[in-house]
């Protein structure tokens, strides 16, 4: 899906330029005399050029990276310790999560090969870490991991099929929706972003609590147990949430498009590099 057109006399190929090259912070409502469209995107394109060169000389770090990087100390500062598992995973581990060709998430896994396919979400690596640690790590037991997931999506501005998911979870004692809320409230506080919570549904978790930026999911959050953990060798109680890195980072800087905030070469820190 395309971006919304900015102004009305221009071809749609001017307009599709222009909003590329525009900026959250640009207001082209303020203007009153139309410019050409040649005047208007040399302007345009001379403001993005300032952008990153400034972007050299001042910070030098990539949104997504940084951001990544914020999510995590917040986590281990909270007592949660980093793991990294594989992107490519065996085919079963679908199976196993109680995800069935009913679940419309059956149909968007990137398959590899036979035995093998590209990680939907984090929770297989998860699972097994909560079962292996069990008996060495003291009560309750909190883990993350931030990565990238891969789903097939046909909807445009707000999914990436290549996407960078934090999920952190506790196993043990403590493990309550208020508990759950509350970790999430201080993430989503020292990361300034607004939302609301609603309860939704879904095949592989059931209940679920939703954490919302207006109309757009930021996060779906769950407490356990559910039935699958015995296939994965886990029988206490946990509490878990999965969150979009990229959707926070559209929120963050006003994106209209996931676009800007994902893995590319079309944009540098939400600027297109086709200046
Ligand atoms: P949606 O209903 O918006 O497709 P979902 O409920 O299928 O999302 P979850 O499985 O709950 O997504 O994943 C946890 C979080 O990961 C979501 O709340 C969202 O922030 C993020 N996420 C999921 N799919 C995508 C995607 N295709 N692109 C970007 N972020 C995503
Ligand atoms: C909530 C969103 C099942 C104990 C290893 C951790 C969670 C997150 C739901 C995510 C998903 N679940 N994208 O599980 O924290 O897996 O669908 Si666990
Ligand atoms: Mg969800």
């Amino acid at each position: 899906k395309k971006e919304k057109p900015v102004k009305p006399d221009y071809t749609p190929a001017q307009k599709k330029r222009i909003t590329t090259l525009l900026s959250p912070a640009d207001d082209l409502s303020s203007i009153k005399e139309l410019p050409t469209f040649k005047e208007l995107e040399t302007e345009l394109v001379k403001k993005r050029k300032q952008d990153l060169r400034q972007m050299y000389e001042d910070d030098r770090r990539h949104q997504l990276a940084q951001l990544e990087r914020d999510i995590s100390l917040f986590l281990i500062e909270k007592g949660f310790m980093e793991v990294r598992t594989s992107v490519l995973i065996p085919a079963k581990f679908i199976e196993r999560m109680g995800i069935t060709e009913e679940d419309p998430l059956y149909k968007q896994i990137f398959r590899v090969d036979e035995n093998t396919c590209l990680r939907p979400m984090l929770a297989p690596g998860l699972y097994n870490y909560l079962h292996n640690f069990d008996n060495i790590m003291p009560d309750p037991l909190k883990i993350f991991e931030i990565g990238t997931c891969y789903r097939k999506e046909s909807d445009g501005k707000e999914h990436l099929e290549e996407f960078t998911m934090v999920n952190f979870c506790q196993m043990g004692s403590g493990c309550t929706k208020e508990n759950l809320l509350n970790i999430i409230d201080d993430l989503l506080k020292y990361l300034n972003i607004d939302y609301e919570v609603i309860s939704d549904n879904c095949m592989v978790y059931g209940d679920t609590i939703d954490i919302m930026h207006g109309d757009m999911e930021i996060s779906s959050a769950v407490v356990g147990p559910i039935p699958q953990d015995l296939d994965w060798g886990v029988t206490k109680p946990w509490m878990g949430a999965g969150m979009g890195i990229e959707r926070l980072l559209k929120v963050k800087h006003k994106y209209t498009n996931i676009k800007r905030s994902s893995r590319s070469i079309s944009y540098y820190n939400g600027i297109t590099t086709n200046l």
